[in-house]
């Protein structure tokens, strides 16, 4: 497959899939070698062969592919879709996302901060250096990815805007325009798609903000131009293309949890003891694999996480 979609590309300058992936065990064993600091994610020969890629991207050591994962394919990422604005079925966003408009894009950051302030889009790209970062990445529906995720942590902005005392929450809300979702039209979900995390799960490392995958930025199925990656948390918590961020004060009623009270929580942390309530989720498929694979508690993040959650009961708030 190719990694750029332009048109008018010599045959020679093609990257194949393939190759992305040897340059990723590459880095990989540089990385495992001390070789990477400062090494630019992209040599300046690769960033005129690709156009289409997001320059100054360097990879964070310390999320490479986790031991004994492989990474999906983008193809896989692009064309197996959740994205309800734009139909409801896997493949719908890849047909559908082509209209949407992602420049001129703002999101407005607002509620309980001191320097609430509208960023454009292109003004966030430039807020903190991008990393790429691998992450497990697994939807309530019990399938998975493993995907190399662009961007940087959500904490970055946070602290920019300087939220006061009484924000205890952060909510997203997510682009609803008719005009270029022909999903809105059904009422699967109270639109916009909202989503929520507490402050210090918004605060944690993992949680990215996230503007690119696979060393580009983000195809429009996948959220662009700019979604959130929980990697400890079930998909649907990471909202794509993401028009307003909100601090405040109470635990905001996300589009799930209204959807469905009884089979999603606020929480949503991956946890294979807690079925849902129509199927279980003791197990999962990773895209590109047959058959079903344990999931993980916390999908694999328990270390890095799990003291979020002491004493309270995960099957309560799940
Ligand atoms: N705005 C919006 N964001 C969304 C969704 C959606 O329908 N609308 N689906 C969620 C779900 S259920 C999942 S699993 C992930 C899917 O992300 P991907 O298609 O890039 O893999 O997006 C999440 N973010
Ligand atoms: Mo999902």
């Amino acid at each position: 497959m190719l990694i750029r979609r332009s048109t008018d590309i010599l045959p020679s300058e093609i990257t194949t899939e393939s190759q992305y992936n040897s340059r990723r065990d590459w880095l990989k064993a540089a990385g495992a070698m001390g070789l990477i600091a400062g090494l630019p994610a992209l040599s300046a020969r690769d960033a005129q062969a690709q156009a289409g890629k997001l320059a100054g991207v360097k990879p964070n050591a310390a999320y490479g592919l986790p031991d004994g994962e492989k990474l999906n394919k983008f193809d896989e990422l692009k064309n197996y879709c959740n994205f309800y604005e734009f139909g409801t079925d896997k493949t719908d966003p890849p047909a559908n996302a082509k209209s949407l408009k992602t420049r001129p894009w703002t999101v407005a950051v607002e509620g309980e901060v001191l320097k609430p302030k509208v960023f454009d889009i292109d003004e966030l790209f430039k807020l903190a250096p991008l990393e790429e970062r691998i992450y497990r990445f697994r939807c309530v529906e019990a399938w998975s990815m493993v995907v190399p995720w662009v961007g940087f942590p959500l904490s970055a902005l946070i602290n920019a805007v300087q939220p006061k005392g009484n924000a205890k929450f952060v909510e997203f809300v997510t682009l609803a325009d008719k005009a270029q979702m022909p999903g809105l039209r059904a009422g699967v979900l109270d639109w916009p798609y909202t989503e929520g995390l507490r402050m210090d799960e918004a605060m944690h490392p993992l949680t990215l903000l996230t503007l690119g995958a696979f060393g580009e930025a983000l195809p429009n199925q996948n959220g662009a131009p700019i979604r959130m990656t929980i990697p400890w948390k079930y998909g649907f918590k990471g909202g794509k293309s993401i028009v307003k961020i909100r601090f405040v004060e109470k635990e905001p009623r996300t589009a799930w949890v209204k959807a469905g009270p009884s089979e999603y929580g606020f929480y949503s942390n991956v946890n294979p003891t807690v079925d849902h309530a129509r199927w279980t989720q003791a197990t999962e498929r990773r895209l590109g694999e047959f058959g079903k694979r344990k999931s993980l508690m916390f999908n694999g993040y328990t270390d890095q996480v799990a003291s979020m959650y002491t004493g309270m009961d995960l099957k309560k708030f799940f």
